[in-house]
């Protein structure tokens, strides 16, 4: 809850309008049954919030684990506000799982920190099918809207930050 004290303190908060931001998608092709529907709900978040089609780029790669080789490349260039990762690593009977996984999402939070550039996390890691899909517009809404969501607030609020 806030109080009077709060509404002294300079605030920095990110909006959600889109329509001056540059976006990268980078989604895999495994499990494309999932991450065409993210990468539906991405772009619809992005269009509903004002962004320019022109302004967003499209990266698709293998699966999770090349993603972050490319998001790195991606933000190095500078050419993006945000970058937002699309993926699907279900859990199989190996540990092939906790690798992929694990190497992805800390690949890509290094790449974030590194760059300053905002990369959002849209990629599910889930134990069965039905939970990815409950996440990718079923029952759980879409990881994928929630992504682009998360990232034009980042770019926003970074865009705030470095201007002020
Ligand atoms: N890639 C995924 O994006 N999701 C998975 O669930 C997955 N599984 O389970 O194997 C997966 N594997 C492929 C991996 O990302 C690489 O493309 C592959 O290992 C080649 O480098």
């Amino acid at each position: 809850m806030a109080s009077d004290m709060d509404s002294q303190i300079k605030t920095w908060e990110g909006d959600l309008a889109a329509d001056e931001l540059r976006f990268a998608i980078v989604v895999a092709r495994f499990n494309s049954f999932i991450t065409d529907r993210l990468l539906s709900g991405c772009l619809d978040a992005l269009r509903r919030s004002g962004a320019k089609m022109e302004n967003v780029e499209l990266a698709k790669v293998p699966g999770a684990w090349e993603m972050p080789a490319v998001v790195r490349t991606l933000a190095l260039q500078k050419r993006f506000d945000a970058i937002i990762c699309l993926g699907a690593v279900i859990r199989g009977g190996t540990p092939h799982f906790d690798y992929i996984a694990g190497q992805t999402a800390s690949g890509l939070a290094q790449i974030a920190t590194e760059t300053g550039v905002p990369v959002a996390f849209g990629v599910l890691t889930t134990n069965t099918v039905e939970q990815a899909v409950d996440r990718a517009g079923a029952k759980s809404g879409n990881k994928g809207f929630d992504a682009a969501m998360t990232a034009i607030e980042m770019a926003s609020l970074l865009r705030k930050l470095s201007n002020r």
